[in-house]
């Protein structure tokens, strides 16, 4: 009886082992959290060529963080929030990615990196100078 229990015991941690193992071999998963932020900001003077110029308002909006780096062959799951006050895209033309979020809206975007290389994150619905575009990094 004593014998029994010690040996279920075993089993349990070596089923326990198996399922550790087996959860560092689906190791071809990753998953990244995107926050795209404005940033509402004012200069409140500015002096160009002799024209002195009050309340400048600029307006930034980025995804943050910039860069993502994945391994060529992973499925990958960006989670994507819109912190702007606004709609914004986010857009990846070589994987075909191409979404809107609304204000306050968030949305999981899953693909495989089967393509290597360096892809720009943008916003598809800004002129590119308001935003800084951020960059997919597929690596060997
Ligand atoms: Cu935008």
């Amino acid at each position: 009886m004593k014998i029994t229990k010690t040996m279920t015991i075993l089993a349990g941690f070596a089923l326990g082992s198996l399922l550790v193992a087996g959860a560092a071999q689906a190791d071809d998963h990753s998953e990244f959290k995107v926050v795209i932020n404005a940033y509402d900001t004012t200069i409140p003077e500015l002096n160009v060529e002799g024209v002195t110029v009050k309340n400048i308002r600029a307006f930034n909006v980025l995804n943050e963080p910039e860069a993502l780096v994945v391994e060529k062959g992973d499925k990958v799951s960006i989670v994507v929030e819109n912190k702007s006050p606004i709609s914004e895209g986010f857009s990846i033309d070589a994987y075909g990615i191409k979404e809107v979020l609304k204000a306050g809206e968030t949305k999981t975007i899953s693909f495989t990196a089967d393509k290597k290389g360096a892809f720009n994150v943008y916003c598809q619905l800004h002129p590119q100078n308001i935003h800084l575009p951020g960059s997919l990094n597929v690596v060997d």
